[in-house]
């Protein structure tokens, strides 16, 4: 372990430490099996993902109506049948379902949608759970948990906070606020409906009380951030409620509480609604609000993210000049491999170990395994391609060293910037 690397094993040791380590995976759109069917898994579901409907909707000559109308299993049929047996399967999207088939043992070239469907339903959720994580190599992954979320809202009030039940340790919460920031036209009404004395006018009270709605949703969840994801046109500072709400209501309580703040901003919301979850695009941010915040307010935490490509070398620039900015992953429509080798290597080379290199999306719990699986290959390739020159200058490497790093790129950089004092 403590044995130099050689030029003949640093590519070997790499790959072993990064397909062995396990992750925290910073965002998904994931839930612990008490929170029932809302966690999404099994082949209708991973073939019926949002990316895949996107790509068939370019192919077939029926309209958005009539394929909301079909039923799930329906979709799934019709998404098979353009993009897997009417086209060869190269998209990121397509491929990630079969690396996922086949790292589970199925067997791809027999194209047999019935047996992936039956063997999906002979599986026993939390059986089924733990053989993704493991396969996945994960350690715990980030839910999004909306508190205006009915059905959610449900589980954690009744089944969590009631039954002082601990949520399973593999999942941790994030306090997902879009409908709080983001629809404040409805959103003050709904806070005032479970007994919190708000006004549409954002007064005194009205912050007080959005505050301890806040406190109240941070002691019930306990999350690991609280986020909310904002089209590209934001700005910070300006005159709106969604700004007056961060800055008077989130930054004192993301402070007060040590539970960082978490931007991911650049959509463009519903550019296309017939296509419904599938529909939003993405947009260029003017990166100076992130500036504004992290100068700002130096004693808050802010984890960032942004889907433009664009957007990419100034976040990598801002965060060397601001120890309280953590970004993370390559979100959504980056989540590509030529995009994760650009954007990785750029951040390697300009933020060193100090980044998280990745984060899943997932949005049904078997795309954990392609979307790891995927993104661990390439990080294996480009640490090995950065080793390999500063090896080159004489300098001495460990396994021990590499295993620091890689722990530290894939989810333990969280954890440290939660417990740093600012
Ligand atoms: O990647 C996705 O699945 C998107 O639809 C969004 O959910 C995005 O990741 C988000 O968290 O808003
Ligand atoms: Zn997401």
């Amino acid at each position: 372990m403590t044995q130099p690397i050689t030029e003949e094993n640093l590519q070997k040791t790499v790959e072993q430490v990064v397909q062995s380590m396990k992750v925290t995976d910073i965002h998904t759109h994931l839930y612990a099996p008490v929170f029932g069917d809302i966690l999404l898994w099994g082949f209708d579901e991973l073939v019926t993902y949002h990316y895949l409907k996107a790509e068939t909707m370019r192919w077939v000559d029926i309209s958005y109506d009539q394929y909301w109308q079909m039923s799930k299993v329906e979709q799934a049929d019709l998404i098979w049948q353009t993009l897997f047996v009417e086209n060869t399967p190269y998209s990121e999207a397509c491929r990630g379902v079969l690396t996922t088939l086949q790292r589970l043992g199925l067997d791809v070239k027999s194209r047999d949608v019935q047996t992936y469907r039956e063997y999906f339903e002979s599986k026993k959720l939390e059986d089924y759970v733990r053989q993704v994580f493991d396969l996945a190599g994960l350690k715990c992954a980030v839910m999004t948990n909306d508190p205006f979320n009915p059905q959610e809202r449900t589980v954690w009030l009744d089944k969590i906070k009631q039954a002082k039940a601990e949520v399973d340790p593999r999942f941790r919460a994030a306090l997902r606020l879009d409908v709080l920031l983001c629809s404040w036209e409805q959103s003050w009404d709904l806070l005032r409906q479970w007994g919190f004395d708000v006004t549409h006018d954002l007064n005194e009270r009205t912050i007080e009380e959005v505050q301890r709605f806040l406190r109240e949703w941070i002691r019930i969840m306990d999350p690991v951030y609280m986020a909310v994801s904002l089209p590209f046109d934001f700005q910070l500072p300006e005159e709106s409620a969604r700004a007056q709400l961060i800055e008077s209501c989130i930054l004192p309580v993301s402070r007060e509480t040590n539970v960082p703040f978490a931007l991911m901003v650049g959509v463009k919301r519903q550019l296309n609604p017939g296509l419904k979850d599938a529909g939003d695009g993405v947009g260029k941010m003017d990166i100076s609000s992130i500036d504004y915040l992290c100068s700002q307010y130096p004693h808050n935490k802010f984890l960032v993210t942004l889907l433009a490509r664009e957007n990419q070398h100034e976040l990598a620039v801002l965060a060397r000049k601001f120890r309280n900015l953590l970004p993370f992953g390559c979100w959504w429509f980056l989540n590509n491999p030529s995009l994760i080798e650009e954007i990785t290597s750029m951040r390697l080379e300009l933020l060193g170990n100090s980044v998280i290199l990745q984060h899943s999306d997932a949005r049904v719990l078997d795309q954990l395994i392609y979307k790891w699986d995927h993104s661990r290959k390439i990080i294996a390739q480009i640490l090995t391609r950065k080793y390999r020159d500063v090896m080159a200058t004489g300098w001495v490497l460990t396994e021990a060293e590499i295993r620091r790093d890689v722990e530290k790129l894939m989810g333990g950089n969280l954890w440290s910037f939660l417990e740093r004092k600012l």
